[in-house]
């Protein structure tokens, strides 16, 4: 049977600096879904890269004595890099400077101006050169730009423009029926009210102020507004042609899951379903506006001097310890927040604590008292009742947190099934059993549910630490790692485990 495909993608990050921890947030929690949605047999497609054109990128190079072109080939690198390092598991790795994907935008371009949605006129507006964005007198917060605060110039220029107005009705139409379109349900309300209702002007979809951009086809003096250049990516990246679209496309459009950044949800949610429809294409299922992570609660910025990267930590505390800190630590629909402090507290109550004490202390017994041999002679009593049972609905409750994107509450039930199997050595003690030969067989079984419990909180955990998971089913010695082995009784009989290594050593805070 053919699986079903799942095309999920993340904002493509700008190429004007190295990525702090926050942007990386973004990425780590795709990359989970992206895993999640793998193992439960779907056909994923998972898209991320880099948006590399515009007068903030033009500026920063001249400001270093690069070429534009050399200044986003370092940051690419160094982005991929550093995904590559955070075990991000892409399909493809984009960049706005593909030549492929520079000739569609220009045809795309094209077509909607043959099409009468895009006219030449004269822009005249508040512009704020980092967000690349024209801004009216009133959406203006304390006279600054209202997405960063920063001053806006007054700018006049030949334009061509976009006609956003055409498709009001539509826009509100869809936000009006379609309750899953973009979610959280405060992001939905928030476009609705504040922007669509008020009334939708047309959008400046050219430059002529700077020249680092994609020409327009028929009128090079004028550059491509970076958002469509960089909206379109999802599109020409598979496959997308205005005259031939690949079969490529034809499978995995229209997106499953455009994942975003809260800053950037009017981007996703009003221009580019308009300009999809401009170009008669379905709309991307669903659009997920996630929180920012906050650094000691302020906002993450080089000029704050409060930039945590994430090589940074994941040289120090490992790749697992910062993806787990992440998606745990930031919940639905409120920004979360990192320290070094607070990491280190997270990694040892649960990382350390009670993840890893619980395989060290079970891999311990059983070399112990079985020279580390699996069997399960079944001698079951009352208190395994419980943590058989939450075991065997563990994939259900996970899946349902999973679904809304709820990550950090997916997280919590899987290390509830870790916290009872510490409870259970508590309640068992194995020890008191080893003291009486005819306790055997039953502290064979004691073993045996919780090298399972183990296993089977492995294999949910496989999307978010797919490293130390890996470890783990290395020492289990076992090859029922997939989700069609959960329920209880699946680790094998008769195995010899693997000698037990630490998964995370305890930080000493002091
Ligand atoms: O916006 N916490 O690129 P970008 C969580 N090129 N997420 C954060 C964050 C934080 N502290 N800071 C940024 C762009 N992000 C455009 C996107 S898509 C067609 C074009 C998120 O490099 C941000 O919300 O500024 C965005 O989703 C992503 O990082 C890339 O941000």
């Amino acid at each position: 049977m053919e699986k079903e495909k799942y095309y999920i993608s993340t904002a493509i990050a700008y190429t004007s600096g190295k990525p702090h921890i926050g942007n990386i947030y973004e990425i780590i929690l795709a990359d989970s879904i992206a895993r999640y949605k793998r193992l439960k047999g779907y056909d994923v497609y998972f898209q991320t890269g880099t948006d590399e054109h515009g007068e903030k990128i033009e500026i920063k190079a001249k400001n270093v004595g690069k070429t534009p072109k050399d200044f986003v080939d370092g940051i690419a690198g160094e982005i991929k890099d550093i995904w590559n390092l955070m075990n991000i598991s892409y399909d493809k790795f984009v960049r706005t400077t593909d030549p492929i994907h520079e000739k569609e935008v220009q045809k795309i371009f094209q077509k909607m101006y043959d099409k009468g949605d895009i006219y030449l006129g004269e822009y005249s507006g508040l512009y704020c050169t980092d967000c690349e964005a024209f801004w009216t007198e009133s959406q203006l917060v304390e006279g600054k730009c209202p997405d960063c605060g920063r001053d806006v110039t007054l700018k006049k220029e030949e334009a061509y423009f976009f006609k956003l107005s055409k498709y009001q009705k539509r826009l509100e139409e869809l936000f009006e029926t379609n309750d899953t379109f973009l979610k959280p349900e405060s992001r939905r309300n928030e476009m609705l009210n504040n922007f669509i209702k008020p009334g939708l002007q047309d959008l400046c979809v050219s430059r002529t102020s700077f020249t680092w951009g994609i020409p327009v086809p028929f009128n090079d003096k004028h550059v491509v507004y970076v958002w469509l250049d960089a909206l379109t990516n999802y599109i020409t990246n598979i496959g997308y042609d205005t005259e031939n679209p690949s079969d490529e496309f034809k499978k995995y459009w229209p997106a499953d899951l455009h994942l975003i950044g809260k800053d950037i949800v009017r981007f996703h949610s009003i221009y580019w379903p308009a300009f999809l429809w401009s170009l008669d294409l379905e709309l991307p299922h669903q659009i997920f506006g996630h929180p920012w992570l906050l650094s000691n609660n302020d906002k993450i910025g080089k000029s704050k001097g409060n930039a945590i990267y994430a090589d940074e930590l994941a040289n120090k505390y490992g790749v697992d310890a910062v993806r787990y800190y992440v998606l745990h630590e930031i919940p639905y629909a409120n920004d979360g927040n990192i320290t070094y402090e607070l990491l280190e507290e997270r990694y040892n109550s649960d990382l350390a604590n009670i993840l890893g004490n619980l395989v060290n202390r079970t891999l311990a017994m059983s070399k112990k008292y079985f020279n580390s041999e699996v069997t399960n002679p079944k001698v079951n009593e009352k208190i395994d009742d419980s943590l058989i049972e939450y075991a065997n609905n563990l994939l259900s409750n996970v899946d349902k947190k999973m679904d809304e994107y709820k990550i950090s509450e997916a997280l919590d039930e899987i290390f509830e099934l870790l916290r009872r199997s510490n409870k259970y050595i508590d309640e068992t003690c194995p020890w008191t059993l080893a003291k009486d030969e005819n306790q055997s067989d039953r502290l064979k079984t004691v073993l045996y549910n919780l090298l399972e419990s183990i296993r089977i909180s492995a294999i949910l955990l496989r999307p978010f630490i797919p490293e130390t998971t890996e470890k783990i089913f290395k020492m289990l010695n076992t090859k029922n790692t997939g989700f069609d082995t959960l329920s209880f009784g699946n680790l094998e009989t008769n195995i010899t485990l693997n000698e037990a290594e630490i998964l995370f050593n305890r930080i000493d805070n002091k």
